[in-house]
């Protein structure tokens, strides 16, 4: 018996693995094993020998029984053990740099001109980009053989061979939203309208796509000289300094009379500034609503007047950040952006440096 412990004990120390211990655990203790047979030949004894043999068996059952779990855990912690050196995480490692979005500065700018015009009681009207040449054009009185409509300047849609309707365009300003909203709700009405406007024009200061945001106030008295009031009023909010205007007398089919607007600036070693100065700086056009635009959209142009303007977005927003360089906008290449102080947006909870 006690070479049979001596064995088993020993096996057991050698075991490298549970599937070892297992095996082990089957050929000492299990039904056919050996201590179970040594177990099988106490009935068989006189009860003084089984009185001897039966408590010496039954502590070698249960020394070989401990010894093998003993094995196993002790198996286990190594196990453990070697996963703890090989698998651990240094959660005191700073983070990496997360990579941080940023509004871009047409959105921005956007909002700012949006926002200004909603304090002064104008809503948002947007509107599609692919249009009808009615509501591009023929509603706005440029008539057919207007330069605009000619093929260079405007991105016409194809037609199915056969289909002889004219194509749609890509819209070349947001006048079409303002015509469908004066349909769609009648006078008065003042909005505003940004958004995405095309033209086939390609070149150091053109962009194929540009943004472009119209105003429209429509009413039983509105004047030339509310035109005034509205566009120093946004003006300067949006300049963030009192910004004086030149109105240029000027033609638009869509309106009469029209106007450019200048603005104060002066120049200094190449770079403008706004609201001072003796220079003049053009940023926009407008007028009173041609009573032909008027009657097109569906308003009575013996009961209603107002007036209408359009202004680029991305040369505005050069203007405001000192941006030199349309490619800032266009090239998807953030460092522009970052140049020019568009470094990010600085929402606590998307920085992982602050975690
Ligand atoms: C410019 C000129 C302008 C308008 C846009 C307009 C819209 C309707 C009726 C009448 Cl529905 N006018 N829009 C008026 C005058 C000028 O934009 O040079 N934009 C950059």
């Amino acid at each position: 018996m006690d070479d049979l412990r001596d064995r088993y004990l020993g096996l057991i120390a050698e075991a490298g693995d549970e599937a070892g211990i297992e095996d082990l655990r089957v050929r000492a203790l299990g039904k056919k094993g050996e201590i179970s047979g040594l177990m099988k030949t106490l009935g068989g004894m006189s009860p003084e020998e089984r009185q001897e043999k039966g408590p010496k068996l039954n502590a070698l059952k249960t020394e070989i029984a401990d010894a093998l779990a003993a094995r196993k855990a002790s198996l286990a912690d190594a196990a453990l053990e070697k996963r703890l050196q090989t698998e651990w995480l240094d959660v005191t490692l700073p983070t990496r740099p997360a990579r941080q979005g940023s509004i871009h500065p047409i959105s921005q700018v956007t909002e700012e001109i949006v926002a200004i015009f909603a304090d002064m009681g104008f809503s948002v009207a947007e509107g599609p980009q692919v249009e009808s040449d009615w509501y591009n054009f023929d509603a706005l009185n440029i008539p057919g053989h207007h330069p605009a409509r000619a093929e260079m300047d405007t991105f016409y849609t194809h037609r199915a061979p056969g289909d002889n309707r004219p194509p749609h365009v890509l819209r070349t300003h947001t006048s079409p939203v303002q015509i469908r909203s004066m349909e769609a709700n009648g006078a008065p009405i003042r909005i505003i309208c940004p958004g995405r406007v095309y033209r086939a024009d390609y070149d150091q200061t053109h962009t194929p796509m540009f943004h472009q945001i119209e105003g429209l106030a429509i009413g039983t008295d509105i004047t030339m000289a509310h035109l005034k009031w509205v566009l120093e009023e946004s003006l300067s909010a949006f300049f963030g300094t009192k910004v004086k205007t030149r109105f240029r007398a000027s033609h638009f089919p869509f309106t009469e009379p029209s106007a450019e607007v200048d603005i104060q600036c002066s120049w200094q070693d190449g770079t403008v500034k706004v609201g001072e100065g003796d220079d003049w700086l053009e940023v926009l056009g407008s007028g009173m609503v041609h009573p032909k635009v008027l009657k097109n959209a569906g308003i009575d142009p013996e009961k209603y007047q107002g007036f209408a303007f359009g202004m680029g977005i991305d040369r505005l927003a050069m203007l405001k950040y000192g941006i030199p360089d349309l490619r800032a906008f266009f090239e998807s290449d953030l460092r522009w952006l970052r140049h020019y102080g568009f470094a990010a947006l600085d929402v606590p909870t998307l920085r992982a440096e602050t975690v």
